[in-house]
């Protein structure tokens, strides 16, 4: 295969409620990539409008998402930070894959099940074809590494599917115009977060997630100390005490989440944790989260909150990230465009 120089790229949704599942499972990883390596992130905003969306509101949760990155510690100067819909190569890419994606592989795809629900012909058909747009994302800079959580492990390997089929059935047309022997890298999912499934603190079966209809489900990046507190409070345990090894968190999926939870903050393991914590009530060990909780989100949310204020500035962040996205989109597509046998008679 054609050696493929290393670049990373991720993304998010602007779907609102941001949470600590989304900065334990992908943010944090984002920021420490920026140091090894050429990072670009996207806010996502073309797949928040493959569901019911509100036009009102969109604009200040793209604004709202991007000012969540800069927060974290994504670094404009180092990395790429520009919103989807602003480079029109990742929309014009997808409708290539479409065309490589077959029927039979979308329909495998469990989030499209879980997100349609049981009304799947009321769908819309931007939400079937979903992850073809997120392979168009990652393969519009030929991007080698995506670091998310593990629900996303299905839809990457999709992404790989059609980098493949796509190398496969151009293989001719890909080395007449001198690309060698692949056009596109097959994509690494890098699924090593402290916590790549943190699961909702009302269910220990259920990943926290955006949609959940309950907030005190999850804990968002911008609730406050009370808010914190409160919602660990009420976290669903079990009576028993804590075990003071990982292997007594099996079988206590809401214990174990909370254990994650603690040594996903702290930067250290659960059997660190469990060795602090062994033995102890819940009754002592969810004011300990929450503090921590609390001494680690609140600096980002108040950073959050004063870069909202300063709308023009998100604005110039993504205006510029969206004019370094396109300068190197624009000769993959064309590329591409090439290789499928298309005219490109504009330069
Ligand atoms: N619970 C989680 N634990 C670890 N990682 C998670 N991610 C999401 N939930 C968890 C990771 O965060 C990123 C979010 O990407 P997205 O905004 O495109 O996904 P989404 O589907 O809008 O976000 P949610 O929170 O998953 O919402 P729901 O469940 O409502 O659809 C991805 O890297 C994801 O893996």
């Amino acid at each position: 295969m054609t050696p493929f120089p290393e670049r990373v790229f991720s993304g998010m949704q602007p779907t609102g409620n941001l949470h600590l599942g989304n900065y334990l499972g992908a943010m944090i990883n984002w920021v420490k990539m920026q140091a090894t390596h050429e990072c670009i992130y996207c806010v996502v905003d073309l797949h928040a409008i493959t569901i019911k969306h509100d036009p009102a509101t969109l604009v200040g949760d793209i604004r709202e998402l991007t000012a969540a990155y800069l927060a974290c510690g994504l670094d404009p100067q180092k990395s790429i930070i520009f919103n989807q819909s602003q480079v029109s190569q990742h929309a014009e890419l997808a409708w290539i894959f479409n065309c490589i994606a077959r029927l039979g592989w979308l329909n495998r795809m469990t989030q499209f099940k879980e997100k349609a629900g049981k009304d799947r012909e009321k769908a819309s058909t931007g939400l079937f074809v979903y992850p073809n747009l997120m392979a168009a994302d990652i393969l519009a800079y030929k991007a080698t590494h995506v670091p998310v959580g593990e629900d996303q492990k299905q839809h990457l390997e999709l992404s790989r599917d059609i980098a493949q089929k796509f190398n496969n059935d151009f293989a001719a047309s890909i080395a007449d115009h001198g690309y060698g022997e692949a056009y596109f890298p097959l994509p690494e999912p890098m699924i090593t977060g402290p916590a790549t499934r943190v699961m909702s603190l009302r269910d220990g079966q259920a990943k926290m997630s955006k949609s959940d209809a309950s907030d005190n489900s999850r804990i968002n990046m911008t609730d406050d100390a009370d808010a914190i507190a409160q919602k660990f409070r009420k976290a669903r345990t079990d009576p028993e005490p804590l075990p003071s090894e990982p292997g007594g968190l099996e079988e206590r999926p809401e214990a174990d989440n909370l254990v994650g939870i603690y040594a996903a903050l702290a930067g250290t393991s659960k059997e660190s944790v469990l060795k602090e914590f062994g033995g102890a009530q819940f009754s002592v060990f969810k004011p300990a989260l929450s503090e921590l909780a609390v001494e680690k989100l609140a600096p980002i949310g108040a950073e959050m909150r004063r870069l909202q204020a300063d709308a023009s500035y998100i604005d110039a962040v993504l205006g510029d990230g969206a004019e370094r996205a396109s300068a190197l989109a624009r000769p993959v597509l064309d590329g591409a465009k090439d290789v499928l046998g298309l005219l490109r008679t504009r330069k």
